[in-house]
């Protein structure tokens, strides 16, 4: 028996692998194909526009009719209301940015504002901030279980801040970070200084007389994730993904990962959540069109009412970008424009890995394993079968997650008003709580400052480099971080090349 299952596997070596990619006489007999991270999506690109191209299996008209469109409308910035321009106004009242590419850098990923020796951090161009209150009723706890409810709004600025506004409108809050250093020390002596975060969050209403925040809202910082390798991830089979949940640990391995399920607003159903760094979100098409109106201020199909709270009547007085004197439209965004850009955020590429088989990066492998990363970020799937994007339709992808939620412990917890970590009991987005992050994907991760120098890594953006935001794992992960706090000097460096290699 064993000695037959053997053959069939040198068999599907040699018809999978012998394509001259990679040596043949790698010590495990499996088909070296992980160097091709999206399968026949993968593109071979180490430059700054490592993350822009397209799925390199696309057909021209795909490309031409929908990718280039999509990204046409995520990279230019759109502009507030009026009468008399075009499908790219309707900017506001509220919003974080004006483009989608302005926070998802270069289709990469956002940073945290940096700090100088005398300054705070102010620059929030590419991260944004969530407020949800803690305190609530049973009924509201029941619809966020039954996931119709992703949160209840702060009652003074809604469920996102927004710190810009068009003219004429008060934008909702200033913000401001300030960092005090924390070091963590290796078995052997290495030290490496990490920034812990105090979010300085100041309400603009309160000078006209509001009450401010409500006293139970906590908040919740977000960076803007890497657009790499999305459409793939929607494709990974919903069985695949909760087959891997373990909510109360029975196999007790103190990893007890569990699915985020929304409310999904175009299948009217609860679905198994997938995107943001809370896996609220079910679908690119949802995703998208929650970042046109809940960052830009722009309405949709799926997003028809602006993101003014019913007090905020600047907000809501704000001319609409519904059409001009030509043409008029329903919404500021119209179907194929949110279309063209869900498919866009479906079609990032991901780069091809550059030294999958060498010894420092196998020997980064192997440790990378002992340390029991890949019990979350886990490498490899095989996608479902999709008549609507063939190019991403059955494919080996090795994203390295399992796109559920984790506690990562107290430090990388949401906050309240007076800065205090939430307990896990409080619920920030559907059913994660106020710990529970979703294992992001490491494909890419390595040319994550090819493609932006100044990109930071964790949800917050605390993490500088990859091997802080490694030291920075608590919760579900403490034992993971353990194990690589006992690395000597020559196994972290090839742990760093295998992460640098993905
Ligand atoms: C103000 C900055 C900002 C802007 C502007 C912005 N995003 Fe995002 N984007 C984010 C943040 C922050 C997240 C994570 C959200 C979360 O955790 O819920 C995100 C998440 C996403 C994701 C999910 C990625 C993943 O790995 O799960 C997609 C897709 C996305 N955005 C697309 C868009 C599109 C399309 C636009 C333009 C319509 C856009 N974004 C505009 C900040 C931004
Ligand atoms: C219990 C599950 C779990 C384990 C085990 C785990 N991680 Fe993570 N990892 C996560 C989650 C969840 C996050 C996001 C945390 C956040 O943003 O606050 C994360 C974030 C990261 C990031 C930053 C990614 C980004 O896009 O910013 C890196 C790098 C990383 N992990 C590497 C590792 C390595 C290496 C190991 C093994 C030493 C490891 N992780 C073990 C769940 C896990
Ligand atoms: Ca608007
Ligand atoms: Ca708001």
């Amino acid at each position: 028996m064993r000695i037959s299952l053997l053959v069939v596997f040198v068999s599907t070596h040699c018809l999978v692998a012998c394509d001259g990619n990679g040596g043949s006489d790698a010590a495990n007999h499996e088909p070296q194909i992980e160097h091709r991270s999206a399968g026949d999506a993968t593109v071979v690109d180490v430059t700054s526009n490592a993350f822009s191209a397209h799925s390199a299996n696309m057909s021209e008209v795909s490309r031409i009719q929908k990718f280039n469109l999509g990204n046409d409308f995520f990279q230019n910035p759109w502009v507030a209301g009026s009468a008399s321009t075009s499908s790219r106004d309707g900017l506001g009242g509220l919003f974080n940015n004006n483009a989608c590419q302005d926070c998802h850098i270069r289709d990469g990923r956002g940073h945290a504002p940096n700090v100088s020796a005398t300054e705070d951090g102010t620059d929030f161009s590419s991260a944004l901030i969530r407020a949800t209150r803690s305190n609530i009723s049973e009924t509201d706890k029941n619809m966020m279980l039954q996931s119709l409810k992703a949160n209840v709004p702060d009652s003074s600025a809604g469920g996102q801040l927004q710190h810009d506004a068009v003219a004429g409108v008060m934008k909702e809050v200033d913000l401001r970070v300030s960092y005090i250093d924390v070091e963590m020390q290796f078995a052997d002596g290495h030290i490496e200084t990490l920034r812990q975060p105090s979010w300085h969050i100041t309400n603009n209403y309160v000078s006209q007389g509001h009450a401010g925040f409500d006293q139970d809202t906590v908040f919740s910082v977000r960076t803007a994730p890497p657009m790499i390798g999305l459409g793939l991830l929607a494709l990974i089979p919903e069985t695949a993904i909760i087959a891997q949940e373990d909510p109360n640990d029975m196999d007790g391995d103190g990893i007890s990962g569990r699915a985020n399920r929304v409310w999904s607003i175009e299948q009217q159903a609860v679905s198994l959540g997938r995107f943001g760094w809370k896996a609220g979100q079910p679908s690119l098409l949802e995703q998208s069109a929650g970042a046109f109106v809940n960052d830009m201020g722009l309405t949709s199909r799926l997003q028809p009412d602006e993101n003014c709270m019913p007090h905020q009547v600047d907000c809501l007085a704000t001319p609409n970008g519904n059409g001009d004197s030509v043409n008029s439209y329903d919404y500021e965004v119209s179907d194929a424009i949110l279309d063209a850009v869900a498919f866009y955020a479906a079609h990032l590429a991901v780069p091809q890995r550059r030294d999958a088989y060498g010894a420092q990066v196998q020997r980064g492998k192997a440790l990378f394993q002992d340390a029991g990363c890949d019990q979350c970020h886990v490498a490899r799937y095989d996608t479902a079968s999709s008549s609507a994007h063939p190019e991403l339709s059955e494919q080996s992808i090795f994203p390295y997650t399992d796109l559920l939620l984790h506690d990562m412990g107290e430090q990388l917890a949401d906050f309240t008003l007076d800065n205090q970590p939430v307990s896990d009991t409080v619920l920030v987005e559907f059913l994660a709580n106020g710990r529970e992050w979703r294992t992001p994907p490491l494909w890419g991760i390595g040319l994550t400052k090819a493609v932006d120098p100044h990109a930071t890594f964790l949800h917050d953006g605390r993490a500088r480099t990859v091997m802080e935001a490694v030291l920075w794992h608590g919760g579900e992960a403490e034992e993971s971080k353990r194990l690589v706090l006992q690395f000597n000097r020559s196994e972290r460096e090839d742990f760093l090349a295998f992460l640098m290699d993905l």
